[in-house]
């Protein structure tokens, strides 16, 4: 298969609205450029591999996201979707019934998995067609907090996501509760679909507001940062922000006791908003970032950006306290509450102090001993440059967008240096699939890194996973709009 067939059917697969895709995808390829990636075989388990099966429908539904009812898609009857709980090492097989009325795929975000199961269509897979069904088989090796979500046109921004947790058989588990908390930034079923919004942004050089109130934000300070690390960091403005799916008048609850230790594993599902997450009254203690362990570092506030994920461990004190996430430069939050006893239940626009305090920065985090990369000479070295603009709508990697860049070509068994540098005015999540790749200046491991305006960091990865891999921003509409390229093994 040519780059170039690779890229049209890719391009096929990502059709901006669902009746596009579906016209895109029934037109039949130009003799030599059709291929398909037919149904992948069982993946067999190894003796004493543990099996941990799912059973998935993506489908419309209406949510209550506590009070607004939203018409959307999502997996079931929730957003988030399922919680998918494995073990690092266990064969992972879920099977997705598509009752959608577009074409969609899931992509494992963050795990090293088998390339035939990344869920890419047009790169990995073919679309999974409305009305069939597709099963996804693969082994988790690390363990972490993940998530899964589409991997097509800008459905990720519909409730289609959810998260998927590996546990560590060897992890002392050194707290009494674990909680997962998932952030999002909601606009489906309040007057424009996902793919009205990016027609919008396309249409007015990143018009996406509102009553016309669209542009205003950019370029704003973030709301409760001393400072404004990522100036303009988001393009829409959403109605609402959630925690597991609520709105914070009526915020989901977690129990405790106090004095007890819990684990949060948060997961920013947002498509176009970092968050900066607190718990009023309380320090953090983070201990992973994108699943993988990190030195302890206690912080009052971090960001997160789209597609990351940061673990945290608190001692609980007594009383009713507000976890809230509030997004970079826009206005509202989203907010959950953790009861530990007696209390009122604070007010949904509560700010904790611990907001304006000092935010972590998950770059600055130094990785465990047991996770760092190690360093090592480069045996290729690749330039990774963001591009573009809000107006015109126009974003890419390596001087073009998606489709008309050059895919990086490595070779297995490489140490691979990418050169990731913005060379944008925004702050872009880069994003890259089947690998966990470290920063150079410190080793700390990443699959999913916030790029400021104008920042350059250099990142590594071990080509130890061949096959074609995505890799793009993770802000979905800057991605649907170009900013993506491919990463291929060289066969
Ligand atoms: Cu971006």
């Amino acid at each position: 298969m040519t780059n170039l067939s690779r890229r049209s059917l890719l391009l096929a697969g990502l059709g901006v609205t669902g009746a596009g895709l579906l016209s895109a995808c029934s037109v039949s390829q130009p003799t030599g450029t059709a291929t398909t990636f037919g149904t992948p075989g069982p993946v067999p388990t190894t003796p004493g591999q543990r099996v941990t099966t799912a059973s998935l429908v993506a489908q419309r539904t209406t949510l209550d996201l506590g009070g607004p009812q939203v018409a959307t898609w999502a997996y079931g009857d929730t957003a988030p979707g399922p919680i998918i709980r494995a073990t690092a090492g266990d064969l992972i097989r879920v099977t997705l019934n598509n009752q959608l009325p577009a074409d969609t795929s899931i992509h494992w975000h963050g795990i090293a998995l088998a390339n035939a199961a990344d869920g890419v269509p047009g790169m990995t897979q073919d679309p999974i067609r409305p009305g069939t069904s597709y099963a996804y088989e693969f082994v988790a090796p690390d363990p972490g907090t993940y998530f899964y979500h589409p991997h097509v046109g800008v459905q990720l921004d519909r409730g289609l996501y959810a998260p998927l947790i590996v546990e560590d058989p060897n992890e002392p588990g050194d707290y009494d509760h674990e909680y997962v908390v998932v952030l999002d930034d909601w606009v489906d079923g309040t007057g424009r679909t996902p793919d009205e919004v990016l027609e919008q942004l396309i249409a007015g050089g990143g018009t996406a507001g509102p009553g016309g109130m669209g542009g205003m934000d950019h370029g704003s300070m973030g709301m409760g940062s001393g400072t404004a690390p990522f100036g303009d960091a988001g393009d829409v403005i959403y109605p609402h922000y959630l925690i597991n799916g609520r709105v914070p008048a009526a915020p989901d609850v977690f129990e405790a006791k106090p004095g007890q230790r819990v684990r949060l594993r948060i997961i920013n599902a947002g498509s176009d908003t970092i968050f900066t997450v607190a718990l009023g009254g309380h320090r953090m203690t983070v201990t992973h970032s994108d699943g993988f362990p990190v030195q302890p570092t206690e912080t009052g506030a971090f960001y997160i950006g789209m597609g990351e994920r940061y673990d945290v461990v608190v001692t609980l004190q007594d009383g009713v306290f507000p976890l809230v996430a509030a997004p970079f430069g826009k206005e509202g939050q989203a907010m959950a509450l953790i009861r530990t006893g007696a209390g009122s239940v604070p007010a949904a626009a509560v700010r904790p102090a611990e907001l304006t305090g000092p935010v972590l920065l998950g770059a600055e985090l130094m990785p465990a001993e047991s996770a760092r990369l190690a360093s090592k000479k480069p045996d290729a070295v690749v330039a990774f440059q963001l591009n573009g603009q809000m107006a015109p709508y126009q974003w890419g990697i390596n001087g073009a967008k998606f489709g008309q860049n050059d895919p990086i070509m490595i070779n297995q068994g490489q140490r691979v240096r990418l050169n990731l540098a913005n060379m944008t005015m925004m702050t872009h999540p880069v994003h890259i699939h089947g690998h966990t790749f470290g920063l150079i200046n410190s080793g700390l491991r990443k699959d999913t890194v916030l790029l400021r305006p104008m920042e350059t960091m250099a990142v590594e990865l071990q080509a130890d996973n061949p096959g074609d891999w995505a890799a793009h921003c993770h802000n979905i509409y800057h991605a649907e709009a170009g900013m993506m390229i491919a990463m291929n093994y060289r066969v």
